[in-house]
C-alpha cells in the first residue's frame, strides 16, 4: 500500500518547503524543527539511522542505533526491578478468543485495535487467534492457577516483549506504531498497601529513565477518571511535553488494578486467618515511545542529539590529515585516544574511513547525535592536544592529552546535565497556571501546558473536550501532579469548567454560586492539546 507513511522512506524525494542541502557534504536535513515539525521528525529518525520505514504502514525497523539506546534503558530498569524481587518471564504472543473475551468490559473500547491470525497457509483456522495488545488476559488465568495461599504472594512478574495494536490514526515512528517493544509488569499482593507502594516505586523508576537517562523532565501524577485505564482502580503516569507541538505525551504508566481482574479471573488465596481473599494487582509499562520523546525533545536542525548516558557512541574520533602531514602519526594518535578512553569504560570509536572527508564525517556524526567529537590534526599532534566539539551547543575546546580522560568525563556529565536543564527551561516556559475558563482557552491556543483547578468528574472532562474541539485542538488532561502549586493559605480552588458555564449563564444575568466543594476536591491538573 503506497501510504503517506511509506513515502517517507525516502524523505529526500520530496523537497517541498526544504532548506538548502549542504553542498560540501550532501548531508543535512530538508526540514527545520521549528518550521515543519512533523516532516523534520520523520526525516531525523531515518537520517540519524534510528528507523527505517517498512512496507507495512505503522511498522518500522529499529536499527542498531535505536536498539543500543533501548538496551541501556533496559539494563537499568531490569536491574532495578530485580532488586525489587520482580522476576522475568515470557508468555506467548497469541491469545485465544475465549480468554480475550473474559475481559470483555475493558477490551470493548480497544477491540478494533486487536489484530487476528485467521489463516495458516491456505487453510482458514477453525478458531482465529488474537495477537497480544497487552497481556492481562494471557497471564491472569495462570495467576489464578499459581496463587493458592498467602505464601504464594506476592507474585511479581515482568516480561520484555513486543505487542501489536492495529492503530488507525496517523502512525508516527516510536510514538504511535502498530508493533512496539515494551516491558509489562504484572504483580499480585495480599494487601492494597503493598500494591500502592509498588505503584509509586515503579513510577519513580520511570521518572529516572526520563530524567536521568533521557534528560527529559516529566510530571509525575495521577490520571483523571476519564483517562485512567478503565480496567483498573487508578492510574499514575509520567508526562512529558513537546514544546513544538504544545502536546503532552504519556511517558509511562503504573496502574493499581485493585481487585477488578482478581474478580474476573478468580485470583483468590487463603489468607493467614484461613479465609478466602482476593489479590490486589498492579500493572505497569514503558515502551519504545521513550525514544520518540527523546528525539522530539533534544533533536535540532542538524539531526539527533543523544544524551551521553544512552548514546551508543559517546565520543567519535576523527582524523584531520593535511596534505604534507604525517597521516600515519595522526591515525595512530586517533587509535591511542580511542584506547585511552575505552579503557575507562567510555563508548568511543574512531572514524578512520579514507573515502570520506573530515567535513562529511562531522555532519554524519552530528546527524547521528554523538555527544562529543574529537578532531586530531597536525597542529593538535604538535601541541600534544586534541580538539573537542560538543554536539549540544557546538562549543569547541582544545584539551591536553594528559587531561583527556578527566576532561572528557566532565564534558559528558556537563552535556547530560545541560540537555536536561535546557529541556526543563523550555518546558517550564510553556507552563501556564490558569484559574478561569477564558484564560484556559487562551493558553490552549498558545500551545501551553496548562495547570488548572479541576474537579475530576468524567462528565466535566467530556464537556471540556467537546467545548475545545476545533481549531484550538481538543484539550486532554494529562495528570494531577503529585507536586501541586503552592496556594496562599485559605485559597479555595474552583474548577475552571464552571467558568465556562458561568460565562454562558452570565450573559442571561442569572446568578450562580461559586463552584466549590460539591463536585469533590479540586486539585490542579496539567492539561494540553490532545495527542491526535
Ligand atoms: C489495545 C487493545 C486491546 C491498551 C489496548 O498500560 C487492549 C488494550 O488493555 C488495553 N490498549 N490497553 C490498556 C493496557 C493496560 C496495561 N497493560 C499492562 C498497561 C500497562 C501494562
Amino acid at each position: 500500500m503506497a501510504t503517506k507513511d511509506a513515502k517517507k522512506s525516502n524523505p529526500s524525494a520530496k523537497r517541498g518547503g526544504k532548506k538548502e542541502v549542504k553542498k560540501e557534504t550532501g548531508l543535512g536535513l530538508s526540514y527545520k524543527k521549528d518550521e515543519n515539525f512533523g516532516e523534520w521528525y520523520s526525516e531525523v529518525v531515518v537520517s540519524g539511522e534510528m528507523i527505517e520505514y517498512y512496507d507495512i504502514s505503522g511498522c518500522y525497523i529499529l536499527r542498531p542505533w535505536t536498539m543500543s539506546i533501548w538496551e541501556t534503558m533496559q539494563t537499568f530498569f531490569d536491574g532495578e526491578i530485580k532488586k525489587m524481587k520482580i522476576k522475568n518471564c515470557y508468555f506467548p504472543l497469541f491469545v485465544s478468543p475465549g480468554v480475550l473475551e473474559r475481559e470483555k468490559d475493558h477490551i470493548e473500547g480497544f477491540a478494533p485495535e486487536v489484530a487476528w491470525v485467521t489463516k495458516s497457509g491456505e487453510s482458514t483456522l477453525e478458531v482465529p487467534i488474537a495477537i497480544r495488545p497487552t497481556s492481562e488476559t494471557v497471564m491472569y488465568p495462570y495467576y489464578s492457577k499459581w496463587i493458592r495461599g498467602h505464601r504464594d504472594l506476592p507474585l511479581k512478574l515482568n516480561q520484555w516483549c513486543n505487542v501489536v495494536r492495529w492503530e488507525f490514526s496517523n502512525p508516527t515512528p516510536f510514538i504511535r506504531s502498530r508493533e512496539f517493544l515494551w516491558q509489562e509488569g504484572h504483580t499480585a499482593f495480599a494487601t492494597k498497601v503493598e500494591a500502592d507502594t509498588e505503584v509509586l516505586e515503579i513510577l519513580e523508576l520511570y521518572r529516572r529513565i526520563y530524567e536521568e537517562y533521557l534528560a527529559i523532565p516529566v510530571v509525575k501524577g495521577k490520571k483523571s477518571e476519564l483517562e485512567k485505564f478503565a480496567g483498573g482502580l487508578y492510574t499514575t503516569s509520567v508526562e512529558a511535553f513537546i514544546p513544538n507541538t504544545g502536546r503532552g505525551v504519556q511517558g509511562a504508566t503504573s496502574h493499581c488494578l485493585g481487585q477488578n481482574f482478581a474478580k474476573m479471573f478468580e485470583i483468590n488465596f487463603e489468607n493467614e486467618k484461613g479465609e478466602k481473599a482476593m489479590v490486589w494487582q498492579n500493572s505497569w509499562a514503558y515502551s519504545t515511545r521513550t525514544l520518540g520523546v527523546m528525539v522530539m525533545v533534544h533533536g535540532d536542525d542538524k539531526g539527533l542529539v543523544l544524551p551521553p548516558k544512552v548514546a551508543s557512541i559517546q565520543v567519535v574520533v576523527i582524523p584531520v590529515p593535511y596534505k604534507d602531514a604525517d597521516t600515519q602519526a595522526i591515525l595512530d594518535a586517533c587509535s591511542k585516544t580511542v584506547n585511552t578512553l575505552s579503557e575507562v569504560g567510555l563508548r568511543v570509536e574512531a572514524d578512520l574511513r579514507d573515502n570520506y572527508s573530515p567535513g562529511w564525517k562531522y555532519s554524519h556524526w552530528e546527524m547521528k547525535g554523538v555527544p562529543l567529537r574529537i578532531e586530531i590534526g597536525p597542529k593538535d599532534l604538535a601541541n600534544n592536544q586534541v580538539r573537542v566539539v560538543r554536539r549540544d551547543n557546538s562549543a569547541k575546546v582544545d584539551i591536553p592529552v594528559d587531561k583527556l580522560v578527566e576532561q572528557i568525563n566532565d564534558m559528558l556529565a556537563d552535556i547530560q546535565q545541560n540537555l536536561f536543564d535546557v529541556a526543563k527551561q523550555k518546558r517550564d516556559a510553556c507552563v501556564k497556571v490558569v484559574k478561569t475558563w477564558d484564560d484556559f482557552v487562551e493558553a490552549l491556543g498558545q500551545k501551553k501546558l496548562i495547570l488548572a483547578p479541576w474537579c475530576d468528574e468524567e462528565e466535566v472532562e467530556k464537556d471540556v473536550k467537546a467545548r475545545t474541539k476545533g481549531e484550538m485542538g481538543a484539550a486532554k488532561t494529562l495528570c494531577s501532579p503529585f507536586d501541586q502549586p503552592e496556594l496562599p493559605p485559605g485559597t479555595s480552588l474552583t474548577c475552571i469548567w464552571i467558568f465556562s458555564l458561568l460565562s454562558a449563564i452570565i450573559t442571561t444575568t442569572v446568578h450562580v454560586a461559586p463552584h466549590t466543594g460539591w463536585l469533590g476536591e479540586e486539585r490542579c491538573l496539567v492539561i494540553s492539546k490532545k495527542t491526535n
